[in-house]
């Protein structure tokens, strides 16, 4: 089955990763955010394109789900030192990864070449692909203006209060080269478990990604498990935004493009309410804490798609 997954930065990774596990190379490609890149430093940083390459290598922090395992950061401690901005944690092994993309934009060459190129260094066969080429930057609105994504998700800890989105630059960017192509190969699109709002919505905005998608085999994996995001401010910023965050306001955000949805054991009392939506479901383990686990979670997202196939053939 071909397959393409849409991801984010650590919960989509490890998605990303346990379909590698079970899905030849050749019939796997990940459509990666880049709204969260950004300048910084004079380098050009992409964190959610870098975790997914970093955990398809196996080189992922196990701590942090972002940046090298084995990391040293006399970098970052000589920066602070002398006084420098070291609130966005730049580690040795990491910042090289900065500097050399950095080097390559400049002297031309577009992200997807980069990321193609920085996936053979790391041996990462699976293919792997920004959303765009362009410049697109994630803005939160917040009850203190409008703040640039990093700025409001790492300097200020996600605190200050969600109004809104916006995404900078989306209405003119294009879908980075092979992103259209495995769209419309695709026998299965996974909405990996990212943030809706900031990891997954930045994708699905760009100018003929949604119709790509539309009619397609869809199986989400919802991030809120309980009423909790497994990972960073989902959760915040759907109470924020007036919605009681769960797995079925999940399947509503994307509601539309989704055929299935694979929640969390935690959230069991929900499937029937996600099936009213014209939804398959299946409840199982979704929290990752190893490989195995991604692993299984992966087994779990193709058996739905099986299942809703089979339906489909059968005529139900
Ligand atoms: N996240 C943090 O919370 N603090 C950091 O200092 C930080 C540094 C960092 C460096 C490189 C990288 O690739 C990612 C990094 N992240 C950090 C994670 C990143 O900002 C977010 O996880 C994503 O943008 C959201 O998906």
């Amino acid at each position: 089955m071909r397959v393409v997954a849409l991801a984010g930065g650590v919960g989509g990774a490890k998605l990303v990763d346990g379909l590698a596990r079970i899905t030849s190379p050749a019939d796997l490609t990940v459509i990666v955010n880049t709204g969260d890149d950004f300048e910084h430093l004079g380098l050009w940083i992409c964190p959610d394109m870098d975790t997914v390459v970093y955990t398809l290598a196996g080189l992922a922090n196990p701590d942090t789900g972002w940046g090298r395992n084995d990391e040293t950061w006399n970098f970052l401690e000589t920066l602070s030192a002398l006084g420098g901005p070291a609130w966005f944690r730049l580690g040795d092994r990491d910042l090289a990864l900065s500097v050399e993309r950095t080097r390559r934009l400049e002297s031309g060459e577009p992200l997807s070449s980069i990321a193609d190129h920085f996936c053979e260094g790391f041996g990462v066969s699976v293919q792997v692909l920004p959303m765009t080429d362009d410049r697109v930057a994630t803005l939160v609105l917040t009850v203190q203006g409008e703040l640039p994504f990093q700025q409001y998700f790492v300097a200020l800890g996600c605190e200050p209060e969600v109004r809104g989105f916006r995404f900078e630059g989306i209405q003119d960017s294009r879908p980075a080269p092979g992103v259209l192509p495995a769209l419309e190969e695709a026998q299965l699109i996974v909405l990996c478990p990212s943030n809706p709002w900031v990891s997954l919505d930045p994708i699905l905005a760009v100018p003929g990604v949604r119709s790509a998608i539309a009619g397609k085999q869809v199986v989400g994996v919802s991030p809120i498990v309980g009423a909790q995001a497994i990972k960073g401010p989902a959760a915040k910023m759907f109470r924020e935004l007036g919605i009681e965050p769960s797995a079925l306001a999940v399947a509503e955000h994307y509601r539309g493009l989704l055929s299935g949805m694979v929640i969390d054991s935690q959230d069991a009392s929900l499937a029937d309410p996600i099936r009213s939506l014209g939804l398959g479901v299946r409840v199982t383990q979704t929290i990752m804490r190893n490989p195995l686990d991604r692993k299984k979670l992966a087994e779990e997202v193709l058996a739905l798609a099986g299942e809703r196939l089979a339906e489909t053939e059968g005529g139900l």
